[in-house]
């Protein structure tokens, strides 16, 4: 259901409209994925091909005494079998993590995570290499493990890291930020002061697609071709170059049709690089495909953040500072991918959307014998946790003050004219306008009403609740000078070309994987140009055919690389309008543009469109003087700062008196990412992130026994929503531009991912509150409701 401003429900816009630039629009790249026809890395078949099988630890922390491999290597459809002792002589057996420690491709000395790469197997086909998997015998010598961050720390935890010269604890690193001074002067005179012990528990992106490879080294020209499924090629290619010590123009990293990425398609996993391997040794392609279980227990979780928030304020409700202290679980590897100077991410943004008078962070990340990741599953570097955190808090505020959260929020935001707003962790929010997006998400859901019906139900005996967040995002990174990944910084590149007959290619170094960037790229350079986007084609996701940039995460497409689309195709405008005076022989200052056509000021007869242009461009005959040929352009958008969007949500639950099971009504979202490309695009971003919400919220969790055995190895134990599980999502939309976007675009990818899970545990929280209930962690599976609803402790 589409609300728009005010509140009012429309008809659905027509979707099969042809907007020349912004607007509701069909994705050009979906006639392909509903005909089945993507093409994804599991999709290629090369001649001669060969396949790759991971042998994993079973243990979470062991010593690798021996591994034979004598058996495997029999095996009539073998081809090669490799150690971790095998790649230490080509010293290959550690790489670079995203954030500057390393991590081992295939264990030498121990294996610290159960699923850890300990061996791999090549083979004629999959079923052979998977088969001589289980002829390899590895003897491993247990360890006790460290599994409770809690513990890890503790004086007598087994060093989990001793392959690190001088480890002799399990600390990864401090983080701080805020003034601590400040913010305890201001709790020491506040009238109200309320603590919370919250979790976000571990949870995995679990995308449809797992992550794969195929690797090609052509040892005639010496050049290696890797389609994998990341979203950042460029970033990939450049450290495969520096770890492996080829040149960049001798590595093709290709990312083709991506089947889901939620940041799992972010770091570099070592089967990649053992793709690499195989194909070097072998001379021919490689492919390496998980599957479900290797993708849940080996690669990228998300939070894992264990978080006691304070907040302080007047009795009238007026909030004065937010604290907290943060216990993070990196994993046996810290394979974060975020910022060089942004170790726990964007969580800096934890003071929310409200007008502070100090705020404190510290953070403590340790090691545990878990799978590494840390930033993934629509996190936005962090920014999940930190809007978690905030907006429960604020939630336990309204309790105790006994106030409505809808009202205490609205008290206390960040008023349009504060923007920009620097906050009290030095975060600059660009623009905002917050009241307007609350008001209308109170006004879809009828908010009073439901109070209304809430106190009806409950004298009924009935359980209902309603829950209310409200977010602000910082999306978009860089800038260059504060953003980078293992120095590489964070700006975007873009070419523009177009054709004789007017019809046009853009070329992105970011890479969609599922997002819709062919369509919505088309329409940035439609909007500026007048070309029609069905004329525009978006060529991404090839090193060979792309100009550098960072990649896809943390929302930044449209931020970063879609300003770039925007400003390349000024800039082929700016060309076009010399062209355009020559054609119409009239002075530059004389010529308006309309969209698609230079016209001469004052005689609507004279002019000329784009696609004249463009045969002029490359045509017969002369050029103005100084003028070259050809039509096009090409750019590095460096952003001079994030984008922050912000959202209100209102979740409407019932819970089962009999069973504790929470369904989840209603949920409106209404969002405000400045300028909207494509609506279309953009509900479905919003009801994608909602049903991520809905997961974490009731549902997900990557949980482990005591001997650090992962027990959510496949979908059955890894609970993910469906279309049962949702209602049908109500959403709306403000639009308070971006200042400093060139379109006033703000990121949307990841919001609803971020701003609902609050929203959700607030409502069921709100439905409790007659148990006496002010917080129960996520996901509120029925066994955890049902133990809240009896005063006892959350289950595992
Ligand atoms: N858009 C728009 N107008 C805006 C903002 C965005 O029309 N003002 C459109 C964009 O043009 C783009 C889409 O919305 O087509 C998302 O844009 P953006 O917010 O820039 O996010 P990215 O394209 O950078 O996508 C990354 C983001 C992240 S980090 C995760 S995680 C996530 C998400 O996108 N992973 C996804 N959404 C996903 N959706 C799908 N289908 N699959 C994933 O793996
Ligand atoms: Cu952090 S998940 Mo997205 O940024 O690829």
């Amino acid at each position: 259901t589409t609300y728009a401003a005010g509140g009012h429900r429309t008809a659905f816009v027509d979707n099969d409209t042809k907007p020349n630039g912004h607007g509701r629009m069909l994705r050009k790249e979906d006639p392909r994925f509903v005909r089945g026809r993507g093409r994804y890395v599991d999709d290629l078949q090369l001649p001669g091909m060969l396949h790759l099988a991971i042998l994993r630890s079973p243990f979470a922390h062991a010593r690798v005494v021996s591994v034979d491999t004598t058996l495997a290597e029999a095996h009539p459809k073998v081809r090669l079998v490799v150690t971790g002792a095998m790649l230490a002589e080509k010293g290959l057996a550690w790489m670079p993590t995203l954030s500057n420690d390393v991590q081992a491709v295939l264990a030498t000395d121990k294996v610290r995570f159960q699923g850890q790469e300990v061996a791999f197997v090549v083979a004629e086909d999959r079923y052979a290499a998977r088969d001589a998997l289980e002829l390899i015998d590895v003897e491993y010598e247990p360890l006790d493990p460290v599994i409770d961050v809690r513990t890890a720390l503790s004086p007598d935890a087994p060093v989990i890291r001793d392959d690190l010269e001088g480890k002799a604890d399990n600390h990864v690193f401090d983080w701080e930020t805020g003034d601590a001074a400040a913010t305890e002067a201001v709790f020491a005179r506040a009238d109200v002061v309320v603590s919370q012990d919250i979790v976000y528990p571990r949870v995995h992106p679990a995308p449809m697609e797992t992550c794969g490879a195929v690797a090609d080294f052509d040892a005639v020209d010496g050049k290696l071709t890797l389609w994998s499924t990341t979203q950042a090629p460029h970033a990939h290619r450049t450290l495969y170059a520096i770890v492996a010590g080829l040149p960049e123009h001798k590595i093709r990293v290709v990312s083709p049709d991506i089947g889901g990425g939620f940041g799992n398609k972010v770091p570099i996993y070592p089967g990649y690089v053992c793709a690499i391997v195989g194909s070097l040794l072998t001379g021919k392609p490689v492919k390496w495909m998980e599957d479900r279980a290797e993708n849940l227990i080996s690669t990228g979780f998300a939070r894992d953040y264990v978080m006691r928030g304070e907040i302080a304020a007047t009795r009238d409700g007026r909030i004065l500072a937010v604290r907290t202290h943060v216990l993070a679980d990196h994993g046996a590897f810290n394979g974060v991918a975020a910022p060089v100077k942004y170790p726990a991410g964007f969580f800096g943004v934890f003071t929310g959307s409200y007008d502070l008078e100090a705020a404190y962070c510290e953070m403590t990340a340790v090691y545990t014998n878990k799978a590494p990741g840390g930033v993934a599953y629509a996190c936005s570097f962090r920014i999940t946790e930190a809007v978690y955190l905030v907006e429960r808090i604020v939630d336990c505020l309204a309790r105790e003050l006994d106030m409505d959260p809808v009202e205490l929020r609205m008290r206390n935001f960040i008023r349009p004219e504060q923007f920009p707003y620097r906050t009290r962790t030095g975060w600059v929010y660009d623009s905002g306008n917050y009241a307007p997006t609350m008001e209308l998400a109170k006004e879809i859901a009828g908010y009073d009403a439901l109070r209304a019906e809430q106190k009806e139900r409950r004298a009924r005996g009935e359980i209902m609740g309603v829950g209310v967040s409200f977010f602000t995002e910082a999306v978009g990174a860089g800038p260059r000078k504060d953003m980078d990944i293992l120095g590489l910084g964070m700006a975007d590149g873009c070419e523009l070309r177009v054709h004789p007959t007017g019809k046009a290619v853009v070329r992105l170094s970011v890479q969609t994987q599922g997002q819709g960037h062919e369509t919505t790229f088309a329409q940035i350079v439609a909007e500026e140009l007048g070309i029609p986007p069905q004329d525009i084609e978006v060529v991404h996701g090839d090193t060979d055919q792309t100009p550098f940039g960072l990649g896809t995460y943390g929302s930044r497409s449209t931020p970063v690389s879609g300003a770039a689309a925007a400003l390349v195709a000024r800039k082929v405008r700016d060309k076009a309008r010399l062209i355009a005076s020559g054609m119409l022989e009239v002075s530059v200052a004389d010529l308006e543009w309309e969209k698609g056509a230079f016209r001469v000021a004052g005689d609507p007869d004279a002019s000329v469109t784009i696609q004249d242009i463009a045969m002029k461009a490359h045509g017969a005959g002369d050029l103005p003087e100084g003028v070259e040929g050809g039509l096009e352009a090409q750019i590095c958008y460096n952003p001079e700062n994030l984008t922050y969007p912000h959202g209100a949500y209102i979740c409407v639950v019932d819970i089962d008196p009999g069973t504790a099971k929470v369904t989840v009504r209603r949920f409106v979202a209404v969002d405000d990412c400045g300028t909207r490309i494509n609506p279309m695009i953009i509900e479905g971003q919003v009801h994608g992130g909602l049903t991520d919400g809905v997961g974490m919220a009731l549902m997900e969790m990557i949980a482990f026994d005591e001997d650090g055995n992962c027990l959510s190895g496949s979908l059955m134990d890894y609970l993910i929503p469906t279309a049962l599980e949702v209602p049908d999502w109500e959403t709306g939309f403000t639009v308070t531009p971006s200042p400093h976007h060139p379109i006033g675009a703000k990121g949307v990818g990841e919001s609803a991912t971020v701003g609902s899970p609050p929203a959700i545990v607030n409502a069921v929280v709100d439905a409790l509150s007659p148990f006496g209930i002010r917080h129960a962690d996520m996901p509120l599976t029925p066994s955890r409701v049902w133990e809240a609803m009896r005063g006892r402790p959350t289950p595992p």
